[in-house]
C-alpha cells in the first residue's frame, strides 16, 4: 500500500538463547502500540510451532527457519507494521538473507545484536536449557555445540547488563527515530 502514516520496516533481534531478544521486543511493542504504532512480534514461540514446527536446529533447518520468518516479516513491514522478530540466528549468511529479503522489496530492516554475554546468559538458564546442553541431553545448542557468529556490521547494539528493559528499549526506538520510521 502506499498512503499510510507509518513505514513498515523489520527489526531483527539476533543474539543467544536467553540475551533478552523476546523480553526487549515484548516492551517494544508495547511501547509502539501505546503511542499509536502498529507494531508485531514475531518469534520461536509463535513461528516454530507453526508455521515452522517442521524444522529442527540443525544449519539447515535454522536457514530454513530464518528464510521462512523473513518472508513473513516482509509481509507484515510491507502492510506498515513495525515487525519485530526474535531469533537466534546464529549465522551471518542467514541474518544476510533476511536482509536482503527486505531490501529486494524496498523495505528497512534493522539488525540489533542483543549482546549478553555466554556467561550471563548461561547463569540465567531461564529455561534450563543450557544445563541440558552442558549434560549432552541437547545438541547443537548455539554457544555450546553450535557455533552463534557475532553480527560484524548491525544497525545497532543493545547490551542487556547493567541496563535496564526500559533503557534497552529506548535505545531501539531512539534508531527508528533517527531513521525516520516513527
Ligand atoms: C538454540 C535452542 C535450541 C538449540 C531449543 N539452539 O531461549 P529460547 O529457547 O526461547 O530461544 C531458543 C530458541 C531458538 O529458536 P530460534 O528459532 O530463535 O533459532 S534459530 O534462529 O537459530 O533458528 C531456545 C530454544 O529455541 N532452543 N534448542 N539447539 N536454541
Amino acid at each position: 500500500g502506499h498512503l499510510r502514516g507509518f513505514r513498515g520496516c523489520t527489526v531483527w533481534f539476533t543474539g543467544l538463547s536467553g540475551a533478552g531478544k523476546t523480553t526487549l521486543s515484548f516492551e517494544l511493542e508495547a511501547y509502539l502500540i501505546q503511542h499509536g504504532i502498529p507494531a508485531y512480534s514475531l518469534d520461536g514461540d509463535n513461528m516454530r510451532t507453526g508455521l515452522c514446527k517442521d524444522l529442527g536446529f540443525s544449519k539447515q533447518d535454522r536457514e530454513e527457519n530464518i528464510r521462512r520468518v523473513a518472508e513473513v516479516a516482509k509481509l507484515f513491514a510491507d502492510a506498515g507494521q513495525i515487525c519485530l522478530c526474535s531469533f537466534v540466528s546464529p549465522f551471518a549468511e542467514d541474518r544476510e538473507v533476511a536482509r536482503r529479503i527486505h531490501k529486494d522489496s524496498d523495505l528497512p530492516f534493522f539488525e540489533v545484536f542483543v549482546d549478553t554475554p555466554l556467561e550471563v546468559c548461561e547463569q540465567r538458564d531461564t529455561k534450563g536449557l543450557y544445563q541440558k546442553a552442558r549434560k549432552g541431553i541437547i545438541k547443537g545448542f548455539t554457544g555450546i555445540d553450535q557455533l552463534y557468529e557475532t553480527p560484524e556490521n548491525p544497525e545497532l547494539v543493545v547490551k542487556t547488563v547493567n541496563a535496564t528493559v526500559e533503557e534497552s528499549t529506548m535505545q531501539v526506538v531512539d534508531m527508528l527515530r533517527e531513521n525516520g520510521i516513527i
